[in-house]
């Protein structure tokens, strides 16, 4: 479901930066792709993905000579080609489980997909299950309020498991149609904490065994490269099904999402570029190829 939030035509992505100026060459050579190889391990595409995308585009070329413009058209075939879309669940119940490191975004945008489920009238229920920060259930109370979602806390230090126990139980009672589970940030080298995620996740099976649960991390789009060992080392702990990239009004340069999707097999659902409640849209992957490839 959410496929209901709006594509706005907005330009949100920063682009690859310099690469008109190759797009503009009257033929390519070498030494370009060279220089564009240079470019998008600069843009976080990664070492590992960047070598694939020119070893496609070298295959695709073979013996031919090609302008600027015929390599932005080879180019934008083959990152098009590495991502992948995300499948939404045709349900009309789902557990949404936000995970992520601290600052990624969890909370805000857990405000706003509740709006987003709110305002397409479904009964929407918010679980704060991050126990750990004081501040944390006051932050998502303010956007379960701003959304008109029900919201779910547990007192300090309380086991995150039995907050969401609670969460469930609601669930069931209120019939309702999305339960949206904010977790603790943590860092992804935290092997206890880790664990705790796949302990929630089992808890949300138990109860609800037959509702659709998307495990969604939330990932800082100016991280760059760290964005991609944090998508790793989550998906070992618990399986992700999505990326939601955040803060993409911000500086970030594009190119981690072409390695996570080559490299780790998990596409990006959505995109969250701002602090107002409606600024959120679902990953559209062409308009994402060309928005970084026109500037
Ligand atoms: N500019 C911008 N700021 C954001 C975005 N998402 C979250 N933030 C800000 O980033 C900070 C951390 O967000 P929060 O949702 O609390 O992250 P959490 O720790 O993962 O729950 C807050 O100051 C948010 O207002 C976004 O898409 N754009
Ligand atoms: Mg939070």
């Amino acid at each position: 479901m959410f496929n209901f939030i709006k594509n706005q035509l907005q330009k949100i992505y920063t682009h690859f930066s310099r690469i008109a100026t190759i797009f503009s060459k009257p033929s390519i050579d070498q030494a370009t792709l060279n220089e564009l190889e240079q470019l998008l391990i600069e843009a976080d595409t990664g070492v590992a993905t960047t070598r694939f995308i020119l070893e496609q585009l070298k295959k695709n070329i073979g013996t031919q000579s090609i302008s600027g413009t015929d390599l932005k058209d080879l180019l934008s075939q083959e990152l098009l080609k590495l991502l992948k879309p995300f499948t939404f669940p045709q349900e009309n119940k789902i557990i949404y489980l936000l995970i992520g490191i601290n600052g990624s975004g969890k909370t805000t945008f857990a405000g706003k997909l509740a709006h987003s489920a709110v305002s397409h009238h479904k009964k929407t229920i918010l679980v704060a299950a991050d126990t750990f920060r004081a501040a944390a259930p006051g932050q998502l109370s303010i956007w379960a309020t701003k959304s008109g979602a029900s919201l779910i806390v547990g007192n300090p230090n309380q086991d995150p498991a039995s907050v969401v126990f609670a969460g469930c139980q609601q669930f069931k009672n209120d019939n309702a149609d999305y339960l949206i589970i904010d977790t603790a940030g943590r860092l992804q080298t935290k092997i206890n904490l880790m664990n705790e995620l796949a302990k929630i996740k089992r808890s949300i099976i138990k109860q609800l065994p037959d509702y659709t649960i998307i495990t969604l991390l939330t990932i800082d789009g100016m991280l760059g490269q760290n964005s991609f060992q944090q998508a790793k080392l989550f998906n070992e702990a618990t399986k992700i099904d999505a990326i939601a990239l955040t803060k993409m009004d911000g500086t970030g340069k594009g190119g981690i999402v072409f390695a996570i999707n080559h490299e780790l097999n998990i596409p990006v659902a959505y995109l969250s570029y701002g602090e107002a409640i409606d600024q959120l849209k679902l990953f559209n992957c062409e308009e994402y190829v060309q928005s970084i490839l026109n500037q």
